[in-house]
């Protein structure tokens, strides 16, 4: 009869079949001990009885295995065992798949040893077995999941959109080509006109999505492959939207403090729930002008403009709004002559999100098209659908990545992703 597996944080009373990895060994004279790891905790296991000596110096750091014993109460004092309380005796171990020497650590006990990103990055598989990379994507997916939440409870619709498309949405030097059998296509930088087309018929649609740039710089804050979490609105202007996503990033926020504790721990991190604050643009310029950021009028922020900000209102989602149209791309909806609808969100010191009031006009929108030096050609069937009974309507995107950085205040974006694209890399 095949064994009944019992995770180490169900362990309750023996005899006990366990399976997991080796996270540690130590081999003392008369007694060796393993560290077993599952995905539920590390849990102390004995081995006393001299006819396993043999198994047990075959084992190696990571090796996968399966072992039975007894459960004996302990008193375990190493920080990384999560079952204090007891031990396992063990009476049988079976090696599943014995593990090579390995090129990176996952234990690592000195600090003076910490192996660079890059070599982790090369060893991802393994890096992801530390406790504290685990934990950084067990927020993650917190993170998603409270999006498609509260969007849920919202009564929004998760829609799909395609991620080959015809024509660029975010400026034309950023995609990487696709040959789309005797065409030539793209990969999506963005859901953005697709679902523009799904909320002016669904009013109410999000979606969480991959989107590509082929940007060449290589920074700490992009990636070239990255996830969007996005919504869109009829009926709504650029402050309605905002509204939206103060009260999202709160939820997200708040359900991660509530249910992923142990991670947040293991990070030593506590988290605030954010206050919100809204500046339009000159305000911010002047603002940063105070504090003797070089930026002017009609230019972009950089990142110590961020910083700068964060500084001035740390735990803060900074709403900058009504950008200068030139700043912002065609879609977005020109309130006058110079200011738009659009605004960013910056937290933790960095943007995280953008979005905006829309143009849903179709001759607004030829002539931002033109104005951007895009060909409205292009664009035929997205302007075509705005011909058709099309509301004014609003959304954003967040960053999945550039989020989980700011939130986690990791030093690298590639930190909040499990296989990083970039520049550089394209394996693992
Ligand atoms: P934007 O281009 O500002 O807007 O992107 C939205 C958010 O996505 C994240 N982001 C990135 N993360 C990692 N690497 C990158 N190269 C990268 N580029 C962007 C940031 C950013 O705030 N369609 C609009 C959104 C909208 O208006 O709804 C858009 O894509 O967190």
């Amino acid at each position: 009869m095949k064994n009944k597996r019992v995770y180490v944080n169900e362990i309750k009373k023996g005899p006990v079949f366990l399976q997991g990895w080796v996270h540690e060994l130590r081999d003392l004279a008369k007694v060796k001990f393993i560290l077993l790891r599952d995905v539920s905790g590390i849990i102390q296991c004995v081995v006393k009885d001299k006819k396993l000596f043999k198994d047990f110096s075959k084992l190696t750091l990571e090796s996968v295995v399966a072992v039975k014993g007894k459960v004996n109460a302990a008193k375990i004092k190493s920080p990384e065992v999560t079952r204090k309380e007891i031990e396992i005796e063990i009476t049988n171990i079976d090696i599943i798949n014995k593990a090579e020497q390995l090129p990176i650590l996952v234990v690592e006990k000195d600090k003076t040893i910490k192996t660079d990103l890059s070599k982790r990055l090369d060893y991802r598989s393994l890096d992801i077995r530390k406790q504290k990379v685990k934990a950084i994507f067990y927020i993650q997916s917190e993170i998603v999941h409270t999006f498609r939440e509260f969007f849920k409870k919202n009564k929004f619709v998760e829609i799909q959109t395609p991620c080959i498309i015809a024509s660029a949405s975010e400026g034309g030097t950023a995609l990487f080509p696709v040959q789309y059998f005797e065409k030539k296509a793209f990969l999506a930088q963005s859901p953005q006109l697709y679902k523009q087309l799904a909320a002016i018929s669904f009013e109410k649609v999000t979606c969480v999505v991959p989107v590509w740039r082929a940007e060449k710089h290589n920074t700490v804050r992009h990636l070239n492959e990255s996830r969007q979490m996005d919504m869109e609105m009829a009926f709504a202007d650029d402050f309605d939207v905002m509204k939206y996503l103060e009260a999202c990033i709160q939820f997200m926020i708040s359900e991660v403090n509530k249910n992923c504790k142990k991670e947040l721990e293991l990070l030593s991190l506590k988290l605030k729930i954010p206050k919100a604050k809204y500046l339009s643009y000159d305000e911010t310029i002047k603002l940063l002008q105070k504090n003797k950021s070089k930026t002017k009028q009609g230019e972009d922020l950089a990142p110590e403009d961020e910083k700068i900000l964060y500084k001035l209102y740390p735990d803060t989602i900074i709403f900058v709004h009504s950008w200068p149209n030139k700043l912002k791309p065609f879609y977005i909806w020109p309130k006058d002559k110079k200011v738009s609808a659009g605004f960013d969100a910056l937290y933790g010191g960095i943007e995280i999100s953008s979005g905006g009031q829309r143009v849903h006009v179709p001759e607004i929108l030829i002539k931002r098209l033109k104005e951007q030096r895009l060909n409205p050609a292009n664009f035929k069937h997205y302007i075509d659908s705005f011909r058709f009974g099309a509301p004014y309507h609003s959304g954003w995107s967040i960053g999945l990545e550039r989020f989980t950085m700011a939130l986690l205040g990791l030093d690298n974006i590639r930190e909040g992703c499990l296989f990083p694209r970039d520049r550089e890399r394209l394996t693992p």
